[in-house]
């Protein structure tokens, strides 16, 4: 449900950078060859080539998009070199683009609090460094302004022709500019630099946008990619907002939106402009009222949380079509694989940044061949975390059975069996949520993890042992217990326990500081793109094909691992929309209180670690209009902006 925060007083300078065709530059990084040339990754799927999951900028400009299969893009552009996700246990392996995306991350946040959005995307909040710069080196006394920082895009500039790096040098330089105006060109000239780093430092580039709020920098940051950035100086806001399909919002992607369009008869964001704050009261309540008016006018008081670790471990597997899952033990089997990947990386949390899950839930998809509710869902069902790869896919059994039984609408234990039964499940999913400090007491088993190596499977044995027995599921499904033993007293010394702490990728902040005044970068990351393959266009032309192509079009078939945000979706396959829907009996009596949801129990927090289609689902449960889907990456707001500077 959106919040409406107000915007704090003071003006705030936020960054939304967004890393370009991410997994393809991290496999362009592995296969240096593979630079410059048009190039895609590709589900491990055989079929048709596999799905299409991320396409390099060369690729775009032949007609490659994330929606295609491998063998279309090779019609379209028979040059394309398509890699394979790496595999593990039958399924995507996404670790490589995940430990890629936490190296970014640390070079990131060494300017200001960094929230990490999703696997390739982060938000910053550089008001402090703004402030700094400006009272100590403001932009008006440089001597020499980067290149980087002269290519940034900024909203609203007149853009005549041949005098674009003149007209942007003259608006960073201004001494007569409003302070906030002054605030983002120090901001501007910030993120440019931490993109120089990120690229020196990774090989990696990634696009910005900077705004007085997460919102509009969200909305810029796409429109100019790759390795550019926007600046969205306030006097801009209506301009870029007021053609700005509604739906395009975030947050209205949904069912909010469809009532804004069928109800209202609002499409753009200027249509909203009309409505008084009370109407939208009247019609949304108060809160969803507010924070429509203000979303309207680009005011958005969302604070950028300082968090660089996800939120939420999920792994996950999509079974299209034929391959769905008929029987118990297919799916004992495939969770028993999802269960270990997620037990490796809790305890990878706990030892490299003390952290611990304390809500496990399971999700599906499922059909049955003789349905006639088809507004009945698989049900999602969580319970509390025990730590210990057998102990998790235990639960995670007896999560998918008791699911199963209310989706099923029958306790009858044939409907259970291995025979088919009618039902097939085609996406199956566990995640690990509520994940926070690990309370006092755990110095011990951390000590005991630093003298093994994490990975080798005896210390996971022994940590099981050690763990596994000492939080009993809870009955009502309540998110309280840990899985740890909390008695255990704490040995470790609080400067032993902030090493541990520091084993994640942060710097500290005065190393950090140290290195970014060390960097004296006068790069260009566009030049070298420029420089380095012929292939690579920025025209504002081919910006605006780019940001429409971002758009998701999920795969079918794909697998997907999450962190904070769930990467990638979950789509029905053929089979699927066809089934014919059958009446179910009534199961009610026979639902185990054990593991029921009750709907007005379940914890937000979990809902946003869902795959997306999921969270709508979830989101529906809980109330009609209560938040609309978010919107998606990539946004093609390019094609209803038009910039007026022409490269
Ligand atoms: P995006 O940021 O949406 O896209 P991108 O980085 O590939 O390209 P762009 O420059 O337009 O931002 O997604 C980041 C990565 O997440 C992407 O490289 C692959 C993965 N991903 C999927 O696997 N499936 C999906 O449906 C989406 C949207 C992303």
């Amino acid at each position: 449900m959106p919040v409406a925060r107000p915007e704090p007083s003071d003006a705030r300078v936020i960054s939304h950078v967004d890393m370009d065709c991410f997994y393809v530059q991290v496999e362009q990084r592995k296969q240096p060859e593979l630079r410059g040339l048009p190039t895609a990754v590709v589900q491990y799927n055989s079929w048709q080539g596999g799905g299409l999951i991320a396409v390099s900028y060369e690729a775009r400009k032949y007609g490659v998009k994330r929606s295609m299969r491998g063998d279309e893009a090779k019609k379209v552009c028979p040059q394309i070199h398509l890699v394979q996700v790496p595999v593990a246990r039958g399924k995507a392996d996404l670790n490589l683009y995940r430990n890629a995306g936490s190296e970014v991350v640390s070079i990131l946040s060494r300017k200001g609090r960094c929230e990490r959005a999703s696997i390739d995307e982060v938000y910053l909040d550089l008001t402090d460094a703004a402030e700094t710069m400006l009272s100590e080196n403001p932009p008006e006394m440089l001597e020499a302004v980067d290149d980087e920082v002269l290519k940034s895009h900024v909203l609203g500039l007149d853009e005549d022709e041949g005098k674009e790096v003149e007209n942007v040098r003259e608006w960073f330089c201004r001494s007569s500019a409003e302070h906030r105006d002054k605030l983002l060109a120090c901001g501007a000239i910030i993120v440019a630099d931490l993109r120089m780093q990120v690229f020196k430092e990774t090989q990696f580039t990634c696009s910005a946008g900077i705004a007085h709020n997460k919102m509009l920098a969200k909305l810029a940051s796409g429109m100019n990619k790759p390795a550019q950035q926007t600046v969205v100086p306030l006097s801009s806001v209506e301009g870029l907002l007021a053609s700005l399909p509604i739906k395009k919002m975030k947050q209205l992607g949904g069912k909010l939106g469809n009532s804004l369009q069928s109800d209202l008869g609002v499409n753009t964001v200027s249509d909203l402009l009309q409505f008084p704050e009370e109407k939208l009261q009247e019609r949304y309540g108060i809160n969803t009222g507010t924070w429509l008016w203000n979303i309207s006018r680009g005011i958005s008081g969302d604070e950028v949380e300082g968090r660089i670790l996800p939120k939420s471990h999920g792994c996950g597997k999509n079974f299209p079509g034929p391959q769905a899952l008929r029987k118990i033990t297919s799916v004992q089997r495939w969770l028993n694989d999802l269960c270990e990947e997620l037990s490796e990386r809790l305890q990878s949390d706990l030892v490299q940044n003390k952290r611990v899950a304390h809500t496990l839930t399971l999700h599906a998809r499922a059909y049955k061949s003789n349905d006639s509710d088809s507004q009945r869902k698989f049900p999602s069902k969580s319970c509390p975390l025990r730590y210990g790869t057998a102990k998790i896919q235990e639960d995670a059994l007896k999560l998918f059975n008791s699911a199963l039984r209310d989706f099923l609408g029958s306790h009858r234990s044939e409907t259970l069996g291995n025979q088919n039964n009618g039902w097939g499940v085609t996406a199956l999913s566990v995640s690990a949520s509520k994940i926070l400090a690990a309370p006092p007491g755990t110095g011990s088993i951390l000590r005991f993890f630093h003298s093994c190596e994490p990975s080798s499977s005896s210390s996971k044995q022994n940590f099981s042992e050690i763990i596994q027995d000492s939080a009993p599921l809870s009955p009502s499904g309540s998110l309280s217990s840990s899985g740890l033993n909390q008695a255990e007293p704490q040995k470790r010394s609080t400067a032993e326990e902030t090493q541990i702490n520091c084993g994640t990728s942060t710097l500290n902040q005065d190393e950090q500081k140290r290195e970014s005044s060390n960097y004296k970068g006068r790069c260009s990351i566009l030049g070298f793109l420029k420089g380095s393959k012929p292939s690579c266009s920025s025209s504002k032309h081919e910006g605006a094909e780019i940001a429409q192509e971002a758009l998701p079009v999920p795969p079918s078939g794909i697998d997907y691992c999450t962190e904070h945000n769930p990467g990638l979706p979950l789509k029905r396959s053929p089979e699927e929309e066809n089934i014919v829907s059958q009446p179910s009996s009534d199961h009610s009596q026979q639902r185990r209180e054990m593991w029921t949801y009750r709907v007005d129990e379940i914890d937000p927090s979990v809902i946003d670690e869902l795959p997306p289609e999921i969270q709508e689902e979830v989101r529906g449960w809980l109330r009609p209009l209560k938040r609309a889907n978010p919107v998606k990456r990539g946004s093609s707001i390019t094609n209803y902006y038009l910039p007026s500077r022409k490269k």
